[in-house]
């Protein structure tokens, strides 16, 4: 038995080598060569690497390795998203500085990182809280500022009132404060907001041609939600007032027989004094505010609402007059925050109209299938008797001139009668930015003496977050009690001036940090078009499917808006998006401090290697998937045990060795398979690829010639970067193996999948079977005494032992 390889030290050997060598630090030249950037979502510097960030981080590096060695100029950096809510959070606790916690924790983590063995090119490093990276946020948020994609707004907001400030809509999880669980309530606020809503098309429209898995795309789309439908003005008689209402259905126009406006709506107060019943509506309103919007649009919740009496609307298709409610199910920021109620064909509207009694008038003829002809009329009587709410296509009924056309052509036609227009609607809101907060970007913005908004002149930034700041949450904004800020405000501008004291949400930071890698120490613009040039869009974007809605598309449209201002090289970011799943623990729940169940990946490392925690956390499944995988201790042993397998086959090479005709075909079949897994983020088989070769290899009773040995090195390099650097120098390399060519297959010897194998008994042919190149031992044995001469050959007789020769003979002793 060889002697184990010594792990701990070659990895600090090679680490060390590789960073004096600077052997992954690229340039913006790529020659001859084509050019990749492969890129991983930065992580936060939350204290200590866990098992997920080495999912995150090291598992991609396989991929980044093989590209290398199959000669694409590769640019794969590493930096930190260190401005955000849980850096106070940590620091309110433990009652340190943001600061100080961060930048530690960077300093930790940059080790760790350090000792996966990463081939990154840490002179690109990025930190999103140093001055000169959040100078170019304040100065591209400011680009966004002067050309009204950047504005100071109202909106009802999400608020965390235990965090004390607003979060957006992807930080609310069922209702609740992403970080700390609290129920989060709403709040009308003003809000610097960015205007994605612009984009919402775009952003649909461009994830086309994007060969991006069709599960990412399709949340992008769900989150952008666009709705086609029209908008319809509905006057309210005796009034100058008209509500606007968007619909799906203006086919169905005839058949509204009540309005509906959101509690909030603004009407409300507009026509206080003309609605007898003011009172009673105000207090239903202020009831409704404090719930949740998924409470109150819950399918089959009761519905509740309150007439506004001494008002009516009148319906443009049929001069009918008809009430106006309020009610919870209607909510203020979709759509227009008031619908026109069609209770025969809405299930919502059909379950308020029975509660209270209202009228029910079928517009739509219904086109019903049922097994017998009298379970079809009985149905078709309920519905046309508003007995029953039928939500799809038919014929129009009850509609005046339009009775009788398609309900797909009378959408345009009623629409354009009553004029009103089609349009779309969509659930993205306009992205709010701003915090309530301490450690983040501050906004470069002044108030002048009368409040208006400025600018503050790029010679002034970076515009620096004061330091004398208490951060203990209170509601109101921290900066706002720094004097620094304040004095530097009069000074430069003036008395009456005064600072924007918010910051800027930790999501406007990670919306470029992509293009500062490209060009990460330059001073004159956050990236040049060179430099850009040189390596957008990224090829292949790794990342956690919990980012696939929030960061992944804020980024595509400040990308997008960045465009449309000259400013970058190309309107979509990524080419391909990955998202990988989740690693449990061992009993196969998330792992968690309370379930104690808690995976250390430095505990691992020490004990079995780095090469042997990345290839087992890319054994567990294909990484494009976004499945879960339980840890299992006997899983990495197993990997463990196939690296000393292969140190220790360098003690079967031979010179006489020769190599067989079946183990060239295996050779170029697993480079062929590798290659291609590899590819398709399947890093899990190619591993078992290489399982099966070296399963044959280790039997070639003759050894095996150095040649082979070196092509199994080269296929293994990018999984386990340590151990084949250190193999490879020991067969009297002097150069790196990541500087080489990953081998090719050639096409030739792939040509046969199938061999032909000789079936002996007793050393005697007795038939032939052909098998899967790749077929084992008992693969073959199966086919063989499936042969009707072996199986009734042997039938009579009772087999020793066999002797297999792979590919080529199967020889049954009897
Ligand atoms: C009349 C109608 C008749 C409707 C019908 C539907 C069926 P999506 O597809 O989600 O966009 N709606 C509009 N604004 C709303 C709001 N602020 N809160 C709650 N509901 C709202 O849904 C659009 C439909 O949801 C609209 O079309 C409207 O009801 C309702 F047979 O108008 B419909």
């Amino acid at each position: 038995m060889h002697k184990k390889f010594a792990h701990k030290d070659i990895e600090k050997k090679w680490q060390k080598r590789w960073r004096d060598e600077k052997l992954y630090e690229v340039s913006d030249d790529h020659g001859e060569k084509e050019k990749q950037y492969i890129l991983t979502e930065y992580p936060y510097p939350s204290g200590n690497l866990h098992i997920g960030h080495w999912h995150a981080f090291a598992v991609p590096d396989i991929f980044v390795r093989a590209k290398r060695m199959q000669g694409k100029h590769v640019l794969y950096p590493v930096g930190f998203d260190s401005f955000g809510l849980p850096a106070e959070n940590a620091a309110i606790k433990n009652k340190l500085d943001p600061k100080k916690w961060t930048y530690e924790n960077i300093d930790r983590m940059t080790r760790q990182l350090e000792s996966m063995g990463n081939s990154y090119d840490w002179s690109r490093k990025v930190i999103s809280s140093d001055t000169d990276y959040y100078r170019w946020t304040q100065w591209i948020f400011l680009q966004l500022f002067k050309n009204d994609l950047a504005y100071r707004g109202t909106s009802v907001v999400n608020w965390c009132p235990l965090c004390k400030t607003v979060l957006a809509n992807e930080q609310v999880v069922n209702g609740a404060c992403e970080r700390c669980g609290s129920i989060v309530e709403h709040k009308e606020m003003p809000q610097w907001l960015l205007r994605i809503t612009t984009y919402a098309d775009r952003l649909i429209d461009d994830l086309e041609p994007l060969d991006w898995p069709e599960p990412i795309k399709d949340s992008q789309r769900n989150w952008i939600g666009r709705s086609a439908g029209a908008e319809i003005e509905f006057v309210v008689a005796d009034t100058p007032e008209k509500i606007r209402v968007f619909t799906t259905r203006p086919d169905t126009l005839f058949g509204a027989t009540y309005m509906v406006l959101a509690p909030e709506h603004k009407l409300i107060e507009t026509l206080a004094r003309q609605i007898k019943n003011i009172d009673e509506a105000r207090s239903y309103a202020n009831e409704a505010r404090k719930k949740q919007e998924i409470e109150r649009t819950a399918e089959g919740k009761d519905k509740t609402g309150v007439e506004l009496e001494g008002i009516k609307a009148i319906n443009p298709a049929n001069g009918e007059e008809i009430p106006i409610f309020i009610a919870d199910y209607v909510i203020a920021s979709y759509g227009t925050g008031a619908i026109m109620a069609v209770p025969a064909h809405d299930t919502r509207d059909f379950a308020f109209a029975k509660k209270y009694n209202l009228q029910i008038k079928p517009v739509i003829d219904p086109l019903l299938s049922a097994d017998t002809e009298e379970e079809l009329e009985a149905r078709r009587k309920r519905i046309l008797e508003g007995d029953e709410c039928y939500t799809q296509r038919g014929d129009l009924i009850n509609s005046g001139k339009f009775t009788g056309i398609n309900w797909i052509d009378a959408k345009e036609a009623i629409t354009k009668e009553v004029g009103g227009k089609m349009t779309n609607t969509y659930r993205l809101r306009d992205w709010s930015v701003s915090r309530q907060r301490y450690w983040g970007c501050p906004i470069p913005i002044v108030y002048d003496p009368e409040g208006n908004p400025h600018a503050v002149p790029d010679e002034h930034l970076p515009w620096l977050l004061p330091e004398d700041v208490d951060f203990t949450p209170t509601g109101i904004a921290p900066l706002a009690k720094s004097e620094v800020l304040k004095k530097r405000t009069t000074d430069i501008f003036g008395e009456g001036w005064t600072p924007e004291v918010e910051t800027l949400d930790t999501f406007v930071d990670s919306s470029w940090y992509f293009l500062r890698y490209t060009d990460p120490k330059n001073t004159e613009v956050f990236a040049s078009k060179k430099a850009q040039e040189a390596w957008m869009p990224i090829a292949v974007y790794f990342g956690g499917a919990e980012h696939t809605t929030m960061h992944v598309l804020y980024s595509r449209f400040l990308q997008k808006a960045l465009y449309d201002l000259g400013l970058v090289t190309v309107s979509e970011p990524y080419k391909v998006r990955i998202n990988r799943g989740l690693v449990l623990g061992p009993d196969g729940n998330k792992m968690s401090k309370s379930k104690g169940n808690i995976i250390d990946p430095d505990e691992q490392v020490a004990r079995l290697g780095a090469d042997t925690v990345k290839m087992y956390l890319a054994f567990m499944g294909p990484y494009g998937e976004v499945t879960n995988y339980p840890w299992d201790m006997g899983g990495i042993a197993g990997i463990r045990r196939f690296l000393e397998r292969v140190n220790g086959l360098a003690e079967h090479i031979k010179n006489e060795a020769k190599i067989s005709f079946f183990i060239n075909h295996l050779i170029h079949f697993t480079i062929w398979k590798v290659t291609r897994d590899i590819n398709s983020f399947k890093f899990n088989t190619a591993i078992s690829q290489m399982m099966i070769l070296i399963n044959h290899l280790e039997k070639q009773e003759k050894g095996i010639t150095k040649e082979v040995y070196e092509t199994l090195l080269l296929l293994l390099a990018p999984f386990a970067p340590h151990l084949t650097e250190e193999l490879w120098s020991s067969l009297g390399k002097t150069t790196s193996i990541h500087q080489e060519t990953f081998p090719i297959h050639d096409p030739k010897e792939l040509e046969l999948s199938e061999i032909t194998i000789a079936i002996q008994i007793d050393g005697k042919v007795r038939a032939t079977i052909t098998a899967e190149v790749d077929a084992g031992e008992e693969e073959v044995k199966e086919a063989a005494l499936k042969e009707k001469r072996i199986a009734d050959r042997l039938a009579e007789e009772e087999v020793v032992r066999t002797v297999y020769v792979p590919g080529r003979v199967l020889n049954f002793i009897i």
